[in-house]
């Protein structure tokens, strides 16, 4: 982010911590390339000069609301301003047209509320504080001006308020495109319902989040040519399955299942519910409920949202609980199960615990082993669980309808962000694969509109380059060759294992610049992503790689007398039936494939949340954390990009009104502005600055060079002046 040039003692500076991640102080000493620092926590730091920024003394006291607007546009002036905004509670800032967002975990007053979506509603960009609102008017805006589709992507890490911010880009594009009071459901009250209901079934407790989001989505709402809603589409992704049969302290299952067990009376009894502590699938951890949250109320408006959306209360009623508790009792469980999922008492026995093998002499039924037999059950619970989602998805979009006339949508994604953890297995690894792609994207993107502004100012810019992941995406999609290709390999060989398939990576991928095999591990491999390294544990990469229904329990299941039930396992065709596997990694490939396609027929919009604490209390702003965050989201490359080219940008008026004291005698009498600062700068010695039409387009580091040379004017003056007073006395 260009060296810091004119750093001499006295300097205001920025050095990093390794706590704080960046701390400001004051130049003491100046040796060679050391520099001795005065931090502003009175500790003495030393630091490679080129290790130093320069601290802008002039920025506004409560930072600007388009880090664009800094003077000196590196890594510690970002901070600084952010967290200067968020002590204010302005919890939103634009780095050009890229929505920063810092969840503020609290609720804060009136800035979501209808009055709020007034002011918005039709003002110019930048006008207005920075906003979500903002951000879906222009998209709303260029949708209805230009008839083209338009796309919000919000990313950022578990609990830094994706789903939050989704919600409020869908309100407000209900607010915009809806229809003034009609009888009954509208389509916009259907969309915006539809929210409640998935996560009801989709969102669970987490270690990072109470509300977390356990599948991806992306809601395509349609638009007639009036710019009203007239449909929508949801397209969810990768629903966490693991999470049906295993949690752990303190976490929990998904909330549908905490809902259910408190249920009015009446049903708990039809559907055989109780206390959630009786259920083996609840009880692995000690977390039941939820601070500040009802599940008997969230079940009724769970029910009533069903309602909106269009699920009969005959589905609702159909809900079937999975969940297979201990076995003292077992038989009485089993019998419970096979009632609730109306299917035969023997056959669902057989299928929980034997399995047909077909020799070429015979058809054996062989008895599992108990360990066998858990994981069995576990399969068909969550099979169960993938299935009953993706209809609810279904219907969801079957009953709010698509609008085949469309012309213009304006898609919202609300995908999981980077992840990094102490195990990262298959789940981390789609999920960071996601983020590979949608970073290209975003870099394609922010590239494309850095080029725009330059030829709107009609200056020359030649190419710069930027770090292109490609390669990272090569060594993972390629076809044939990539990882998600050698693991569909591998799993449709019989013999394989996971320490096959980690060899057969090392062998391919010996010299890939993206792929590490780590000293002391046989089966462990590291990717270097974008954001950072992450280790990728490969034992259970096949297993979960496999979306594979035992036919035992595909058969049981479409024999059911219940026909929801029944219909979530439609009889297969004979030749599905003998290639067993089916790879959810190829398939969630595809599904990117076609987001991605998706999203290049639109005009992009991008808002990065944040998350400032991982306490998950208000006004806490942990620096490191955050940079971090800033890097893996890409605000961090985009201001690079930025940099590469010609980061600061002032009007020429501005410009002049700053630095005219540089060269005074050019603003005497008539002056045209534009030569004046080709003057200034030139006097000044600076090269490789660009004059636009309206703007002087300075290089990373120039305006702090400027600076100093007008910090040496004025302090020159200063001493003259005192020097004056002086002999007057
Ligand atoms: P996520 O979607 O990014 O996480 P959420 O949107 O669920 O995160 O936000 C987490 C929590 O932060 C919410 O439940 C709120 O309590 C709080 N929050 C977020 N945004 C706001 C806001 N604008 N105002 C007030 N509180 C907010 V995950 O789904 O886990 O990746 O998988
Ligand atoms: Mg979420």
């Amino acid at each position: 982010m260009g060296t810091p040039v004119n750093i001499i003692v006295g300097s205001h500076v920025w050095i990093e911590d390794p706590e704080l991640a960046w701390i400001d102080g004051q130049v003491l000493k100046i040796t060679g390339q050391n520099v001795e620092v005065q931090a502003s926590n009175g500790k003495k730091i030393t630091a490679n000069l080129s290790r130093l920024y320069p601290k802008d003394m002039e920025a506004p006291a409560g930072g600007v609301d388009d880090m664009t607007k800094l003077s000196y546009l590196h890594e510690p002036g970002v901070l600084e301003n952010l967290k200067i905004r968020y002590e204010l509670n302005e919890i939103y800032t634009y780095t050009g047209n890229i929505l920063i967002a810092i969840n503020p975990f609290q609720r804060l007053p009136h800035i979501y509320d209808s009055h709020m979506m007034q002011q918005y509603k039709g003002a110019p960009f930048g006008e207005l504080s920075p906003h979500v609102f903002a951000v879906a008017d222009v998209a709303y805006r260029a949708m209805i001006n230009e008839g083209k589709s338009n796309s919000i992507l919000v990313s950022g890490e578990s609990g830094a308020g994706k789903t939050e911010t989704t919600k409020m880009l869908m309100r407000y594009l209900a607010f915009l495109g809806g229809r003034t009071a009609t009888e009954g459901r509208t389509v916009e009250q259907q969309v915006l319902e539809s929210n409640p209901v998935l996560e009801a079934f989709g969102n669970a407790k987490t270690v990072r989040n109470n509300n977390s989001s356990r599948f991806g989505k992306f809601v395509e709402i349609q638009f007639d040519k009036q710019g009203r809603i007239s449909g929508a589409a949801i397209r969810t992704y990768l629903l966490e399955r693991s999470r049906v049969c295993q949690i752990s302290n303190p976490e929990r299952n998904y909330h549908c299942f905490y809902l259910l067990c408190a249920a009015p009376q009446e049903e708990v009894e039809k559907y055989k519910l109780g206390n959630p502590k009786k259920f083996h699938y609840l009880n692995q951890s000690s977390c039941y409920e939820l601070v500040g949250v009802s599940d008997a109320h969230d079940y009724l408006a769970t029910r009533r949202a069903m309602d909106i959306v269009g699920i009969n209360a005959k589905d609702q009623g159909k809900e079937v609980d999975s969940s297979v508790p201990k076995d003292d009792n077992a038989k009485f469980h089993l019998k419970t199960a096979s009632e609730l999922l109306m299917c035969d008492l023997v056959a669902l026995e057989d299928a929980l615990c034997k399995r047909v093998m077909i020799t070429p002499e015979e058809v054996i039924k062989r008895s599992l082993d108990p360990q066998s037999a858990l994981v069995s059950r576990d399969g068909l619970a969550k099979t169960l669980y993938s299935r009953l989602f993706d209809w609810l998805v279904d219907k969801i979009n079957s009953s709010i309808g698509q609008d085949p006339n469309s012309k213009s949508l304006i898609g919202v994604l609300d995908i999981y962000g980077f992840e990094s953890f102490k195990t990262n297995s298959f789940e981390q690894f789609c999920i960071n694969f996601t983020n590979e792609k949608l970073q290209q994207h975003f870099n394609q993107h922010v590239f494309k509109m850095e080029q725009e502004e330059y030829t709107k100012e009609e200056i020359d810019w030649s190419y710069i380059e930027f770090v292109d992941n490609q390669d990272v995406l090569d060594l993972i999609e390629k076809k044939p060759g990539g990882i998600v290709a050698l693991l569909d390999e591998a799993c449709m060989f019989p013999k394989s294992t996971h320490e096959t398939f980690s060899n057969k990576l090392y062998q391919t991928f010996k010299s890939h610049k993206r792929f590490i095999k780590p000293k002391l591990s046989r089966t462990d491999f590291t990717i270097a992503h974008y954001a950072g390294e992450v280790l990728y544990q490969s034992d259970q990469f096949l297993d979960k790689n496999k979306d594979y229904v035992v036919p035992e329990h595909q058969d049981l299941l479409s024999a059911s007398k219940c026909s929801f039930v029944a219909g979530l396992f439609p009889p297969l065709p004979e030749a599905s039936k003998s290639s067993k596997f089916s790879s959810i990694g190829s398939r969630f490939k595809l599904q990117l494939q076609q987001l991605m396609e998706t999203l290049n027929s639109t005009e992009p919009h991008y808002i990065r949340c944040v998350k400032p604490n991982n306490l998950l209390k208000p006004a806490i702003f942990e620096n490191a954390n955050i940079m971090q965050q800033l890097r893996c989201g890409g605000v961090l490359e985009a201001i690079r990009i930025s940099c590469a080219g010609y980061p600061t940008r002032r009007a020429f008026f501005e410009f002049i009104n700053r630095f005219g004291l540089l060269a005074p005698e050019l603003l005497e009498g008539n002056y045209d502005e534009k030569t004046t600062c080709q003057k200034i700068l030139d006097k000044k010695g600076l090269k490789g600055f660009q004059i636009g039409k309206t703007k002087v387009f300075l290089r990373a580091g120039q305006m702090a060079e400027l600076d100093a040379r007008r910090a040496e004017v004025l302090s020159n003056a200063a001493k003259t002046i005192q020097r004056r007073i002086q002999t007057h006395i």
